[in-house]
């Protein structure tokens, strides 16, 4: 099988929020980069890519250059295809930034393809450990929330059977530490002691800081505190996760598979989280998940939850999948939730199809 043709489109995708239905802004769109994979057998492989911003159209140009690298190739040779972007691009453009999103989209759709020319769901070919995963929503108990919002938009969210879900802290304005811990009591005061409550702190307190709130936290009882500061800071992040009880995630931020080393070496992180987009697409994530099995870590994953459903159930240390709902609207179908668990797709590959109605609507 040779690859012998690709086709993208830049998207701007409404910013929803339909789990709890509290947009956080009406109107807002998100800008993703799609790319189909074509082989001379008929079958097409889907890939997708973001976190672009104001260089999305820059993303979509880097996405045809490396597809353009792929053509002629065999589509199952996905790590002789990879070594051919990198050497194509030569050192200047990785492995952070552009390339590795782009090449993110490329090794999906290879994986898509691999999949499809098997007939096996890519959840099953890379171990297929179990076909439902635990899963919980994200997105919808956001820090610019009041405290009655929060509490409004958790009982939404029990209402629709999640039995975990994710909030966040270093709320806006000057809160006390006081208000922190508050914030997180009334949530889980709404939910009850068996939910599990995650909580984001998006990089942004000091150290010291995280270790006043986060021993304040302690009695809330927070399944993990995710992304506590800096996130290349490996050594204040093992020393948050020494003074506290409460498990410590973190890793989303961290490009191509070698800083997860570091930090996983350095005791950073009881959970590490893997994004998909930034370690380097399908291949370099399940090399991560291996890494951290080895620590007898478990793993978890970071929006995209259509994709990353498939890694999560592959492997034995997959913890849970975040259902973070950016893109259902760019696929025809996406897996069921059920008794708050992910029922894997039985079609092969990704097991998605593109909405064709989205590209009309949503077209950059
Ligand atoms: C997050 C960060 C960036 C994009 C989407 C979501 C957040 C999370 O850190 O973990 O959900
Ligand atoms: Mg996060």
């Amino acid at each position: 099988m040779k690859i012998t043709g690709f086709e993208t489109a830049a998207l701007n995708v409404p910013e929803d929020e339909p789990l709890a239905n509290m947009p956080e802004e009406d109107g807002r769109t998100r800008p993703v980069v799609t790319l189909r994979l074509r082989t001379d057998a008929g079958i097409e492989g889907l890939g997708v890519t973001f976190y672009g911003g104001k260089m999305s159209r820059s993303l979509k140009v880097a996405v045809e250059e490396l597809a353009e690298l792929t053509v002629g190739e065999d589509p199952l040779r996905i790590e002789k295809i990879i070594g051919k972007l990198r050497d194509g691009t030569g050192d200047a453009c990785g492995p952070g930034g552009i390339f590795t999103l782009a090449m993110s989209a490329i090794d999906i759709a290879l994986w898509d393809i691999k999949g499809k020319a098997l007939e096996q769901p890519l959840w099953k070919l890379l171990g297929g450990h179990r076909d439902r995963v635990p899963t919980y929503a994200s997105g919808a108990l956001r820090r610019g929330l009041t405290d009655d919002q929060a509490q409004e938009a958790a009982s939404r969210l029990i209402a629709k059977g999640f039995n975990q879900m994710k909030t966040q802290m270093a709320l806006p304005g000057n809160p006390t530490p006081a208000d922190e811990v508050r914030r997180v009591q009334v949530i889980r005061d709404v939910i009850g002691p068996d939910v599990k409550l995650m909580c984001d702190i998006n990089q942004r307190w000091r150290p010291e800081q995280a270790i006043d709130i986060g021993v304040r936290a302690n009695d809330v009882g927070l399944f993990w505190l995710e992304d506590v500061t800096a996130a290349d800071d490996f050594q204040g992040l093992a020393r948050v996760r020494d003074a506290l009880s409460t498990p410590i995630a973190g890793g989303e931020y961290l490009w191509g598979i070698a800083p997860f080393r570091q930090m996983i070496e350095a005791r950073s992180v009881d959970v590490p989280m893997i994004d998909i987009l930034r370690v380097g697409g399908v291949s370099q994530w399940m090399k991560v998940a291996g890494m951290a099995e080895a620590f007898n870590l478990p793993v978890v994953s970071h929006v995209m939850p259509e994709i990353l459903c498939h890694v999560i159930a592959a492997c034995p240390n997959g913890l849970t999948v975040e259902y973070m709902p950016w893109m259902l609207t760019l696929f025809e179908e996406t897996p069921a939730i059920e008794n708050g668990e992910l029922v894997l797709p039985t079609t092969p590959g990704l097991g998605l199809k593109f909405d064709e109605k989205a590209f009309a609507l949503y077209k950059a």
